[in-house]
């Protein structure tokens, strides 16, 4: 009896199966004649002897990836192939190595594609009338047949054809006419990183001289009419530029860098050489229309892309497995950016509370995976938080063990030793070693078990001594696939304070192998308090038996402002679990926030920070952590009684705060003035809960910005009073997308739980519910999800009405759905009764006839 393949057999790519291409890639010509319906596109790609190709291993066929190609001619040397020597798979072509000169050959293929019909947004796609691409991570296939692979690199020489006044493409411009330009892109790049723009675009300009004196020109291309919404991107820009040559020594390699707003755009942004595509949320930014949050967010991903040039496009990953090499260094490279342009305290506790609310919940659940995983089904599923966040972290205690010259020094290294070349996590941690001369070998762990770590501390006190031993005990819970994991090194940033609030030990790194670990300190006069994983030194859970007027005293008095805002935080978290659980808040928690609200020479950020309530999912996450069924109706019952107990007990102070943080003059978006707007607006949050809305309701009469109109808002939704205001925000701004984007995701998101899918469904029945356009079916969906309440409402309105979009969107947009489905990833935590309402959701994806690749590999992966 033959065997039979499972599906799974058939469509999983593995780690341990790669091998290097057998044939060289010299170099790539590509000619574009584009039209809507019919674009024709000419490939000619120079061949060599691959290195351990022909010659090494003898003869090699020549495999072409490509998807959906009209193909109209195929040569070898300028003659047509016999079709006795192709063969063809389900997206490959292959080429008889008998047909293959051995020496090298050109292969040339003419194919035509369909950029208007295009709504998956992969490949040459339109958006709002422009011409875009997106290859990253198989889309170049989309566009024609060619190795599509990232270990492929080879110069691009580009001639577009286009009835349009804009064409762009990778590299330097060699030359332009009247519908037509070629470029020309001397960094070999794979072909992940192509792109081509046409279109009506205008530019904000400007330009940047580098560190050795070439001036590069700087674009950021923009509908007609956007063009006042551009300037501080490209601002953030030029600074981006200036940083990376002062902090890592890098220098911008061409003599242009465009950067494009595209309204239809399944992710952030896109690092394509010399040109990267933006979703225009990310780009486009005005006071009236864009929020603090935005704006930081803006600068953060321009610097982001930017910083790809040399982490990602000079130095790329041999294979997709090794995605974090490029994405989790550059997100980390953005991070200290952030924290170099802002404050650097609260850009961390930002990072944890980000690292928390997605990647440890990506952790937990069914779609657990390592930081580099082994093995996938569609690539464009591994995108995660655990990739780009974890692997951040991941870098960052690497940091924290070698020291910041071991760092420096192993990053020139890597630069030095990788450029031009496609490489490894095993290339990285080598040169860590080399540079340093430590063995990483059980480092490497992070990078390929999935799961965070437990770590316990507990505390031993020997008076006559002097005496303190902390023991640190960790654990890993088993993951998908990964039942046992052994221990990880794991630095411990720790500090000491008296009981009188003076610091008698400073922060030290304690560098735990072992999975039980004691670590003493001796000379002590009295025990003091442990202040411990100062700064989230790893992202782990800390547990530790500590009491609340302990926590309290941290609050107060540690020095490392992460530790600090984190007392505050478990003490809130506990108050509202107690709660939830029918008991009462934390006797410390109350009094605490009022010493909050009075300490008044405190950074107003921070302290909007450690005012704000933690989330419902988190308090959800942590009773789950404890093996308890979180209940979202109780939870979201304590945490407004809690919210409203503050407000009554400190409403003077939080009146007080709020007029005291009003931000005189004119809007801008620094991280000082955003400071105290976020302090104004946790202020009003809680206040909101007694004085019905009428400080919001006043609020949004006078705000001059949308970052205290969106706040405004949010408490009126809350208030149930936003019928005038949302009447006013649609009049004002029915036109502008980005803000209704806003309209469209707060409703639901601050709506009562008990009429948020109603609401989301009203609001997907109007005509601008465009749902095609990946960030309005986000705002939507997504500010459902975030309603944890209102999403897990008992009677699965929630998800019947969120499934029901996942189904509609698949055939359309398969990776936009495929990631939404990820709002289903916790749902074992919850009680029998919503598992079986979800697991019932799960199944009628599943059994959707034609459903994607892209959603059938995570609704399979949650279902297990
Ligand atoms: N490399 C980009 C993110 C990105 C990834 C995939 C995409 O399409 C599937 C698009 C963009 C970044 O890290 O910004
Ligand atoms: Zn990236």
């Amino acid at each position: 009896m033959p065997t039979q393949k499972t599906r799974q057999e058939h469509t999983e790519t593995r780690l341990a199966d790669w091998r290097p291409y057998p044939w060289k890639l010299d170099s790539t010509r590509l000619a574009f004649t584009i039209a809507p319906q019919a674009t024709t596109v000419e490939s000619t790609l120079v061949f060599g002897p691959g290195e351990n190709g022909p010659g090494a291993e003898g003869p090699a066929d020549l495999v072409l990836d490509g998807a959906g190609l009209n193909t109209l001619a195929l040569t070898i040397d300028g003659q047509t192939i016999d079709e006795t020597h192709v063969s063809r798979g389900e997206e490959t072509l292959t080429i008889a190595a008998a047909a293959l000169p051995p020496g090298g050959f050109t292969f040339a293929a003419r194919v035509q594609i369909d950029p208007a019909a295009n709504t998956a947004l992969e490949g040459l796609y339109l958006s709002g009338g422009i011409y875009c691409t997106q290859c990253e991570a198989q889309g170049f296939r989309h566009i024609t047949w060619y190795p599509d692979r990232p270990d492929v690199m080879a110069p691009f020489r580009v001639r577009i054809t286009a009835d349009q006044p804009v064409i762009l493409s990778n590299g330097n411009p060699v030359g332009q006419g009247e519908g037509w330009a070629e470029w020309d892109d001397p960094w070999p790049k794979p072909a992940y990183l192509f792109a081509l723009v046409a279109g009506d675009l205008r530019a904000v300009s400007g330009a940047f001289t580098t560190m050795s004196g070439r001036k590069v020109a700087l674009n950021v291309w923009v509908r007609p009419g956007d063009e006042d919404r551009a300037g501080f991107a490209l601002e953030a820009l030029k600074k981006s530029m200036r940083w990376d040559e002062q902090v890592y020594g890098r220098e911008y390699d061409l003599d242009v860098f465009n950067i494009v707003a595209v309204d239809d755009f399944n992710m952030g942004a896109m690092e394509n050489k010399g040109l990267n595509i933006f979703n225009s949320k990310l780009v486009l930014a005005s006071p009236e229309t864009a929020t603090d949050t935005d704006y930081e967010r803006i600068e953060a991903v321009i610097a982001h892309e930017y910083f790809h040039n040399w982490t990602g496009n000079r130095i790329t990953c041999r294979d997709w497995f090794q995605l974090c090499l490029k994405e989790g260094l550059t997100v980390f490279r953005d991070q200290q950016f952030t924290s170099d342009m802002r404050s650097a305290p609260v850009k961390r506790i930002e990072d944890v509370l980000n690292l928390r609310g997605r990647q440890f919940r990506e952790d937990q659940g069914p779609l657990a995976h390592p930081p580099r995983p082994d093995h996938y089904q569609e690539i464009n599923n591994f995108y995660t938080a655990t990739v780009y966040e974890k692997g951040a972290e991941v870098i960052g205690m690497l940091k924290r063990l070698v020291g910041d010259d071991g760092y420096a020094k192993a990053l020139d290294l890597y630069f030095q030793r990788h450029d031009g070349h496609a490489a490894t996590i095993e290339d990285w941690l080598k040169v860590f070693e080399d540079a340093t001369g430590r063995d990483l070998s059980q480092f490497k762990r992070w990078y390929v078990d999935a799961g965070t770590p437990r770590l316990t501390m507990t505390e031993a006190w020997d008076g006559d001594a002097g005496r303190l031993t902390l023991r640190f005990t960790q654990t890993t819970p088993p993951t998908p696939g990964q039942p046992d994991k052994p221990p990880r090194v794991i630095p411990i940033a720790v500090g000491l304070i008296s009981p009188n609030g003076d610091e008698v030990l400073p922060t030290q790194v304690l560098e735990m192998t072992g999975a039980s670990q004691d670590f003493t300190f001796d000379g002590l006069a009295a025990r003091p308090v442990v202040s411990v994983l100062r700064g989230f030194s790893a992202p782990v859970m800390l547990e530790r038996p500590i009491d609340a007027a302990t926590q309290a005293f941290l609050l107060a008095h540690d020095t490392d402002p992460f530790t600090r805002w984190e007392a505050g935080r478990a003490l809130a978290r506990d108050s509202i679990i107690a709660m939830s659980q029918g008991g009462k808040p934390s006797a410390e928690y109350i009094p605490a926030v009022g010493r909050l609200l009075a300490d008044t020479a405190a950074d107003p950020a921070f302290r909007a920070l450690a005012l704000r309530l933690p989330s419902e999912e988190e308090i959800a996450t942590a009773i789950n952590a404890a093996g308890d069924v979180p209940d979202p109706d109780r939870i979201h019952a304590a945490r407004e009684a809690l919210a409203r107990d503050i407000a009554t007990t400190h409403r003077a102070a939080l009146e007080a705060t709020y007029d005291a943080m009003a931000v005189p003059g004119p809007y801008a978006p620094d991280a000082g003035p955003a400071g105290q707007r976020a302090l104004r607006l946790a202020a009003l949050g809680l206040l909101n809960r007694i004085d019905g809305g009428a400080r919001a309701a006043a609020l949004w009469e006078s705000a001059g910005n949308m970052t205290e109109k969106q706040g405004a808002l949010m408490a009126l939704i809350e208030a149930d009073r936003a019928g005038d205001a949302l009447a006013q925000m649609e009049a004002q701004f029915g036109a502008n997308r980005l803000v209704m984007d806003k309209w469209f995701m707060v409703q639901p998101l601050a709506a009562s739980p008990d009429r948020a899918p109603e609401i989301a469904a009203a609001l997907a029945e109007r005509p601008d519910f465009d749902w095609k356009n990946p960030n309005r079916f986000r705002a939507l969906l997504g500010g459902l999800a975030a309603n944890h309440a209102g999403f897990h409402r008992a009677d699965g309105a929630g998800y019947r009405f969120y499934t029901d979009w996942l189904l509609r969107l698949d055939p359309v947009n398969p990776q936009t759905t495929a990631r939404l489905c990820s709002a289903f990833e916790t749902f074992r935590r919850y009680d029998p009764a919503r598992q079986a309402l979800v697991r019932a959701e799960l199944q009628r994806l599943a059994e959707q006839p034609g459903l994607s690749r892209n959603t059938a590999e995570m609704v399979g992966r949650i279902l297990g």
